[in-house]
């Protein structure tokens, strides 16, 4: 043991007098502000992660695991977290339980912003060019898991660097148990779980200042137009937002051009919440559904997910909380 330790030591004092080339340490100056970061390997294996599950539609042993490991990462992330369990009334007649996951940083500040994405995926694949498929469910990498694998890793984060705003991180579960795209049910079927938080919160009387929604952020050379129910109803937020990307060179991705009008989770939080919520979304006009190509096909895997696109969407949403 104490030979050991004089090698250790010889050893040290080596290294010590060889190493010339830096300067001496007092007055090498401290940095004082630390740069939001955001790792897109660790983004895109959050994505992964859940794509290993299997497709997590409702009723599913995958959603059921997926639902554990997800709250297992906001009560390891956050400050707080919640399970909000409620049962989803389907189109077809069917019942489902379902939860809303929320995660908490600084509960007890007034000034908060929401982060939300929705994990479940959808349960069958009607877009899909090949009829066989159609009733099959989707891996949903891009459409849910993209969103969902941002805001962890930007928990991961805030958990390491706490921002000075308040903010939850809000996973909606049902939000893709629309009616297929040949039937017709008239209805509110989609967006199940954030109709529900929206007109029930997880904390009686909670608000927040604003909200962003994630959906569809994982497309290679994305483009995220300005979704119109978000400049309808929160044109300050997707300004805010938009001009951050730009400053931090995202313009290619950040458009300052109108995109869909999509009935997507934030249009029931704006129609039944107190405060309003803007949608980060892919928009592809030349694709035909507005969406990307393997938009509700059994193709939205792991395969068509591209890292440096959660890069620059998780970035500027670091950088939008490092600002407020
Ligand atoms: C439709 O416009 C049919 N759906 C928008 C909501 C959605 C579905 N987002 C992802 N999948
Ligand atoms: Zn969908």
């Amino acid at each position: 043991m104490r030979k050991l330790l004089i090698i250790l030591m010889g050893a040290l004092l080596f290294f010590t007098a060889c190493d010339r080339t830096k300067p001496p340490k007092k007055n090498t100056p401290q940095p004082t502000v630390t740069l939001p970061a955001f790792d897109n390997d660790s983004a895109y294996a959050f994505v992964k992660a859940q794509t290993d599950f299997g497709p997590r539609t409702l009723g599913t042993a995958a959603h059921e695991n997926c639902r554990i490991w997800l709250l297992g990462k906001l009560r390891e992330y956050c400050d707080t977290a919640y399970n909000q369990s409620f049962t989803a009334k389907t189109y077809d007649g069917k019942q489902w339980p379902c939860a809303n996951l929320i995660g908490s940083f600084g509960p007890e500040k007034t000034k908060r912003i929401v982060l939300a994405a929705h994990w479940d995926s959808r349960p069958f694949a009607d877009h899909d060019p090949n009829p066989a498929n159609r009733e099959k469910p989707i891996d949903g990498a891009n459409d849910g898991a993209s969103g969902v694998g941002v805001l962890l890793e930007i928990a991961r984060q805030l958990h390491e660097n706490q921002p000075d705003v308040g903010v939850d991180i809000v996973f909606f579960d049902a939000e893709d148990y629309g009616p297929k795209e040949s039937e017709s049910v008239p209805g509110d079927w989609w967006g199940l779980g954030a109709q529900h938080w929206a007109k029930k919160p997880h904390i009686e009387g909670y608000t927040a200042n604003y909200g962003i929604l994630l959906d569809m952020v994982g497309s290679l050379n994305a483009q995220f137009m300005q979704e119109q129910f978000s400049l309808r109803d929160a044109q300050d937020v997707v300004r805010k937002v938009w001009s951050t990307a730009y400053e931090l060179g995202h313009g290619q991705y950040f458009q300052n051009k109108p995109g869909g009008i999509i009935t997507d989770d934030h249009y029931y939080v704006n129609k039944y919440a107190p405060f309003k919520m803007i949608d980060i979304i892919h928009y592809d006009a030349a694709s035909g559904t507005g969406f990307d190509p393997v938009w509700h096909t059994v193709s939205d895997n792991i395969q068509h997910i591209d890292k440096n696109t959660l890069g620059v969407v998780g970035t500027t949403l670091l950088q939008v909380l490092k600002n407020e």
